[in-house]
């Protein structure tokens, strides 16, 4: 029988990013649908009623949602390039640190350069402690994973491109590669994954994206 894979996501989407990078490592063919979470469809509505979020993967019909799972679920289904390391303790940080990208980093990373004044001031700090945690863990390695990317290093995707461009965005500095070397190391190797390179999010089209989202965010203030 033939495989049906659907991704229902938005391009702009880090997260539906992380699913696409996945399945690109395996491999996988699949139909993108592209999704306006202003007007959120009945397709994602039936698909992921609990978060109502993208992204979703449909596999021959069936749904899986949350990014970090998908990803997990594409590892176990494909073969070809492993995501996940195979001995448990190094599964259990890989997951780890994959669970401190989304629980710890990406609020902070967001308001350090969206929000103003004093929230501002202090997502900023906070911002700069995250990021010289990060900077440590990289230390005597070339990824997350090790040798090669995993899922932490995919989770992180919005630090090596999205985050760099919202700064830009906005011109608020949070991070340099004078303070995090290790960091801009890792940007430079994972951004430069043929994986990676060849599905980087066009930067205009993330710039448009994020000039939104920051007016949205300034208007609801
Ligand atoms: N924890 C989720 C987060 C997904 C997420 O925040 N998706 C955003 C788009 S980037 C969304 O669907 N937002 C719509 C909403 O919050 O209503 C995951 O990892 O998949």
């Amino acid at each position: 029988m033939a495989e049906e894979v659907m991704l229902i996501g938005a391009k702009g989407s880090p997260f539906t990013r992380r699913v696409e990078t996945a399945l690109k490592m395996k491999g996988v063919q699949y139909e993108f649908m592209e999704e306006d979470v202003s007007n959120k469809s009945p397709l994602l509505l039936k698909y992921n009623p609990v978060h109502k979020k993208i992204p979703v993967l449909l596999h021959n019909g069936k749904p899986i949602c949350e990014s970090l799972v998908i990803i997990e679920y594409i590892d176990e289904t494909w073969k070809g390039t492993p995501i996940l390391p195979e001995d448990p303790y190094e599964r259990a940080k890989a997951r780890f640190w994959a669970k401190f990208m989304d629980d710890k980093c990406l609020q902070p990373l967001w308001k350090s350069c969206s929000s103003q004044g004093e929230e501002q001031e202090k997502a900023k700090e906070e911002a700069c402690e995250l990021l010289k945690i990060l900077d440590n863990e990289l230390k005597d390695k070339k990824f997350f994973g090790g040798d090669t990317i995993g899922l932490a290093d995919i989770a992180a995707n919005f630090i090596s491109h999205w985050f760099l461009i919202i700064q830009e965005v906005t011109g608020v500095e949070v991070s340099t590669k004078d303070k995090y070397p290790k960091l801009y190391e890792w940007i430079d190797e994972f951004v430069n994954c043929s994986i990676i390179k060849e599905n980087l999010h066009p930067k205009e089209e993330l710039v448009a994206v994020f000039r939104g989202r920051l007016q949205a965010a300034t208007a609801t203030k």
